[in-house]
């Protein structure tokens, strides 16, 4: 795309120039993001962005939604397929307000919610105390073994007895292992509770089929639709035949809770780019690329460990690893200031029962889902474990910044802007 018109927007269009250029010469490695398809972008900068649209298919609040509805409806038709669901809301804006549905169809405020803790990789909506989730409804937490560093069921379970929550969540921001949703659904059935799955980060390699899919398991299911599945931000609520089953008028609550429970007008550009997304996913090189996700994170994590890094749960099974830099003795603060010079992107991250607070957490998280966009594979991985561990160790930036732009540079990003 040319972008002839934006660029007479020139105070603008410096600042996307460089973050071009900056993309162009460094390596994203925030597990969170990824790069989206040059179709995924047009999509976004269409004309779909000026329509109202409030309400949903066929039963608008606005005329002239005939094409809309076309659009929306071929956006759902493609969630429920890529992921076997019966029941797919496209319109929220995003996670947060995903999961804030969640509460407003299934919860009265004051209600308990029962999730993963933050500080041991879970999300801040699901009941952490300066979130809305924490704010307005009750909130128990699990955590993961201090052993093992892993999820441990008899502990959720006893928490769950003890707290009888209404709603409990599996999924998070920085666990590098597999949910194991049958068990969560054990639990959650035995104390009448729903279950939701946030699959924000693995959405894209539930497609692939390289971590297990929650919708046997779980009532209701919430994503992101721009992590490893790589389309626009935005955000997603599916319901399952399970959820059908515990409550016929799920997927009724969900709709209202998005609108008008929390949202006006859809941004159906937004939804428009969720359809080119579910489409691409739906294609079997998607499942080749989160195959490759995964194989190069576990790469990446053997190498660094190699080099005596110690990773959190000892490894990873997904597209994200986490890092505990005490041995290193380097704060993350430091390291993602570092590691950012360097020309690789991530973030400081708390470690689990981290004695760090969390402006200079003792870790920092990484993954691979951007660099496999870009055509990355085993080599590179080695070459970056071993950039890494020069910045970590000998704070060595300068020489580690020109290697990165090497490899950066042999990797075209996939849009032309
Ligand atoms: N901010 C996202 C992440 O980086 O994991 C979670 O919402």
């Amino acid at each position: 795309m040319k972008r002839n018109n934006l660029k007479k927007d020139k105070e603008l269009f410096k600042s996307i120039k460089k973050e071009r250029k900056r993309r162009e010469e460094t390596l994203e490695m925030i597990p969170s993001e990824n790069h989206t398809s040059p179709a995924v972008l047009e999509a976004m900068s269409t004309i779909l962005t000026d329509k109202y649209a409030e309400g949903y298919p066929k039963k608008r609040y606005y005329g002239g939604n005939e094409y809309i509805d076309e659009v929306e409806l071929l956006a759902q038709k493609r969630a429920q397929k890529l992921f076997s669901v019966p029941f797919a809301n496209v319109q929220p804006y995003s996670g947060s307000p995903a999961n804030m549905a969640v509460y407003l169809a299934c919860m009265e405020p004051g209600d308990k919610v029962l999730g993963m803790n933050l500080k041991d990789g879970g999300h801040l909506t699901h009941g952490w105390k300066v979130s809305f989730s924490g704010i307005y409804y009750e909130s128990a937490f699990y955590g993961v073994n201090q052993e093992t560093e892993r999820i441990d069921l008899e502990e959720v379970e006893k928490i769950a007895q003890k707290e009888k929550p209404k709603l409990i969540w599996v999924g998070g921001s920085a666990y590098p292992r597999q949910f194991d949703w049958k068990g969560f659904s054990k639990i959650a059935d035995r104390v009448d509770a729903f279950l939701a799955a946030d699959i924000a980060h693995i959405a894209g390699l539930i497609v692939a089929e390289v971590h297990d899919s929650p919708v046997e398991y779980a009532d209701i299911i919430t994503t992101t639709t721009h992590k490893t599945l790589r389309g626009p931000r935005g955000g997603m609520v599916m319901v399952t035949d399970k959820g059908l089953r515990r409550d016929s008028d799920l997927q009724k609550k969900i709709n209202k809770a998005v609108f008008p429970g929390l949202q006006g007008g859809p941004h159906e550009h937004q939804i428009a780019a969720k359809a080119v997304c579910f489409k691409e996913a739906l294609e079997d090189d998607f499942k080749d690329y989160g195959k490759k996700v995964v194989k190069n994170n576990k790469k990446l994590a053997e190498e660094l460990k190699k080099r005596d890094f110690r990773l959190i749960t000892g490894g990873s099974d997904n597209h994200l690893s986490l890092i505990d830099l005490r041995n290193k003795k380097m704060g993350g603060k430091e390291a993602e200031s570092l590691l950012e010079k360097a020309g690789i992107t991530i973030n400081k991250n708390a470690i689990p029962n981290d004695p760090a607070p969390p402006a200079d957490p003792s870790g920092i998280r990484l993954g691979t889902p951007a660099i496999t966009t870009r055509g990355m594979k085993s080599k590179e991985m080695i070459e970056i474990a071993r950039v890494i561990d020069e910045v970590i160790t000998a704070k060595e930036v300068k020489k580690a910044r020109k290697d990165i732009e090497k490899i950066a540079r042999r990797f075209p990003l996939p849009y032309d802007f």
